[in-house]
């Protein structure tokens, strides 16, 4: 068997590797090899990496994260062997409604958000509460690639490769006290820069809030993420800190995060406040139970057009059945939907 060795001029990237090649490859990393070729890979610079994703615009990321980059752990396979969905797919059809209700204006408008400095309060049932610089949050953790399954509630998906760090690790490192039962995540709010925050359509009471129960938050499949596509979150994608869990619709994953909170009690989110017949705090993806209003057993893969709809079936819990299902065992997906 030829185990091939990536040369540093060699992308790694599955982008960039003709189909039938990756395909092979994919299947020669996995099983108990993949370990092997996965540590055999060099590390490479922040501008090698950038090109993993050849159609990925380069950021201006700010020097913490470009010094994060380069001791990154990058995610070697896709999201099995679905096509990462490109960059301007990711970057201009979007649900970020401080900046607009339509799929656009989020990548029309987002630029009026600053994001350094940053901060992140973390508090509630912790034993140890604070206010952190963005820079400061972030350090401890090494980042990693993580190619997700993104499915909205709308019934679109993408595939997009994050770069992050496991939710728990903030959560152990801020010592959640016996209380602690819920996970509550706040969004800026700041009408000068969000222009959906000044304007009348806005049903939503902001900021927009999400939760999780301790225990999903302690799944090793949630992400904070702070990258996409080798490089830095654009503003458009929830910069420069958002939740990432793709067993859930995409709603539940929060842009531009400034508080997160223990708490002893299920929080009061968004999209369940403005309408709990059709969106539930759990709001894991499932087929079987539809939305009031559309099937929830397929989705459309974005690029999707007229033409070519690209439809496909959608897979209980977003595929990711294997990692997340035991969360749920005895709980009536029906109702807790
Ligand atoms: N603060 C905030 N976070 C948000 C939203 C939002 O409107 N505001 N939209 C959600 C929805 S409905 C989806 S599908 C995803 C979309 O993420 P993406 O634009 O990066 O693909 O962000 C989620 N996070
Ligand atoms: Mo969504």
């Amino acid at each position: 068997m030829l185990i091939k060795i990536p040369r540093k001029s060699d992308c790694t990237s599955a982008q960039v590797t003709p189909e039938h090649l990756y395909l092979s490859r994919r299947h020669m990393l996995s099983g108990a090899l993949a370990g092997l070729a996965v540590a055999a890979m060099p590390r490479l610079g922040a501008a090698a990496e950038a090109s993993r994703y050849a159609d990925a615009e380069p950021g201006k990321a700010p020097g913490w994260f470009s010094d994060k980059l380069g001791a990154t752990r990058w995610q070697a396979v896709t999201a099995q062997g679905e096509a990462i969905t490109p960059f301007k797919d990711a970057t201009h059809y979007n649900n970020f409604y401080e900046f607009g209700p339509d799929k656009g204006d989020p990548a029309a408008n987002a630029s009026s958000l600053s994001t350094e400095p940053w901060s992140v309060v973390v508090d509630g049932e912790v034993g140890k509460p604070g206010r952190y610089a963005l820079e400061d949050f972030v350090k401890p953790y090494q980042l990693e690639e993580r190619i997700y399954r993104l499915r909205c509630v709308e019934a679109w998906s993408m595939v997009i490769p994050w770069l992050g760090f496991p939710l728990a690790e903030v959560l152990k490192q801020v010592e959640p006290t016996s209380k602690a039962r819920y996970v509550r995540f706040e969004t800026l709010q700041d009408p000068k820069s969000m222009p959906g925050q000044r304007s009348g359509f806005a049903l939503i009471d902001w900021p927009y809030v999400e939760g999780l129960r301790l225990d999903e938050a302690m799944n090793p499949l949630a992400i904070l993420a702070v990258g996409m596509y080798g490089r830095e979150l654009a503003n458009q994608n929830g910069a420069p800190l958002r939740l990432v869990v793709p067993w859930k619709y995409g709603f539940k994953s929060i842009k531009s995060i400034v508080r997160i909170s223990l708490v002893a009690e299920q929080p009061a989110t968004t999209w369940q406040g403005l309408a709990p017949d059709e969106y539930g705090f759990y709001a894991n993806v499932n087929p079987t139970v539809d939305h009031p209003r559309w099937t929830q057993a397929r989705e459309r893969r974005l690029p999707s057009g007229l033409f070519s709809p690209n439809v496909r079936e959608t897979q209980m819990f977003n595929g990711y059945a294997d990692e997340v299902a035991s969360l749920y065992s005895g709980l009536d997906l029906r109702k807790n939907y």
